[in-house]
């Protein structure tokens, strides 16, 4: 993890708080899931989630917050016990805080999604 990352949030860059396996603002997010995915490690309310998704007729609509510069990869499947998680499209690169992905090939049917910062 990037020492710059643990400067940048806490006092004492060093202090168990900052480790990268801690995580201080109790979201369920380590401090270095928190660094993959560009949030703030210790704001409970910023976590890498899928915000909302919406069926329309183009597809899937999703959109989930994010962190401008960061890559992101949309993944679905069709159920929870059989289906593989599969890639949906190319990653896609943040321009700002919110990020929405259109899902074409959803344009019915029931599917479960995914998002994945890169590192
Ligand atoms: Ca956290």
């Amino acid at each position: 993890m990037d020492d710059r990352f643990q400067r940048q949030y806490f006092p004492l860059f060093t202090a168990p708080e900052a480790a990268p396996d801690a995580d201080p603002d109790g979201d369920t997010f380590n401090n270095h899931s928190e660094y993959i995915a560009g949030t703030n490690p210790t704001n409970a309310l910023s976590l890498l989630k899928i915000d909302s998704v919406v069926l329309n007729t183009n597809g899937s609509t999703l959109a989930w917050e994010s962190a401008a510069g960061k890559r992101y990869q949309v993944f679905s499947r069709l159920d929870l016990d059989n289906a593989l998680w599969q890639a949906v499209g190319a990653p896609v690169t943040a321009a700002g805080a919110s990020t929405a992905f259109t899902d074409a090939s959803a344009t019915n049917g029931f599917r479960f999604y995914r998002v994945q910062a890169l590192p």
